[in-house]
């Protein structure tokens, strides 16, 4: 994997590293090449639609990074692709992704991805469960981390430096934009495809990815390209 010379910024408490990462940008002071925001704790980590997003002191991983943003939502693909290939190599479970950015094994989510636009830049939250050994009530049936998966326990800095530089490189060897190399390479390791899923109430089974990034559902009426809101796999959280 290619070593980026990153410049980690490392804050201990915040709110999100993703709005601190949005400031910095909005400021208007120029960023350092392959900045990365990582925090040891996070007071009011984000996920999708404004959702909660749990971290745990110590035990998770929570990070920002930002890439100028080509204007291709297939970005987002190409960071799961980018997460995927770093945690890959630290565990032999397996992982999936689930439509568009969670990083799953077991059917349970290990990492989850909110990408935002800012001032022409994409900021890419990435939340990871590394040491985690349990979880909230509300999140223990769907969650799992590299520990639970492994029983070893991990170095969160080791972990951002890897994931970092896999993000960063899956998306300046594509300029950002999903080729066809890179949808393969994210069909085969999509855990919807193939399987029934609900959209906005409707069933149907999802059976490719687009070009531009969006999932294909075959419903009983027509067939759909779905690039927003909560896509479930019906068998899994
Ligand atoms: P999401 O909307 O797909 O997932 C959020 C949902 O996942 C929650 O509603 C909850 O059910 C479940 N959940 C919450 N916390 C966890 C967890 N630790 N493990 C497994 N499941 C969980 C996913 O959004 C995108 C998350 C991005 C988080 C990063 S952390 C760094 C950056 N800063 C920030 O505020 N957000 C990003």
């Amino acid at each position: 994997m290619t070593q980026f010379p990153l410049n980690i910024i490392q804050l201990d408490t915040i709110d999100s590293t993703n709005n601190y990462m949005k400031a910095l940008l909005k400021s208007g002071e120029p960023l350092k090449p392959y900045t990365v925001v990582c925090a040891r704790e996070q007071t009011a980590g984000r996920g999708r639609q404004q959702r909660a997003w749990h971290t745990e002191k110590q035990n998770s991983l929570c990070m920002s990074l930002c890439v100028p943003f080509e204007g291709s939502p297939s970005i987002t693909l190409l960071c799961a692709l980018g997460v995927h290939k770093a945690l890959q190599h630290f565990c032999h479970t397996p992982l999936e992704i689930k439509w568009p950015n969670d990083i799953i094994a077991h059917n349970r989510k290990l990492c989850g991805i909110l990408t935002e636009g800012v001032n022409g830049y994409a900021v890419i939250g990435i939340g990871i469960n590394i040491n985690n050994k349990v979880f909230p009530s509300d999140i223990a049936h769907k969650a799992t981390s590299l520990h639970l998966l492994t029983g070893d326990a991990f170095s969160l800095e080791e972990t951002a430096e890897k994931v970092a530089c896999s993000v960063f490189e899956i998306l300046e060897a594509h300029h950002g934009k999903a080729d066809e190399s890179t949808l393969r390479l994210y069909r085969n390791l999509c855990a919807n495809i193939g399987r029934k899923v609900v959209w906005q109430e409707k069933s149907g089974v999802a059976t490719d990815i687009d070009p531009d990034g969006s999932l294909v559902v075959s419903f009983a009426d027509k067939e759909e390209k779905i690039s927003f809101g909560e896509v479930t796999i019906t068998d899994i959280y």
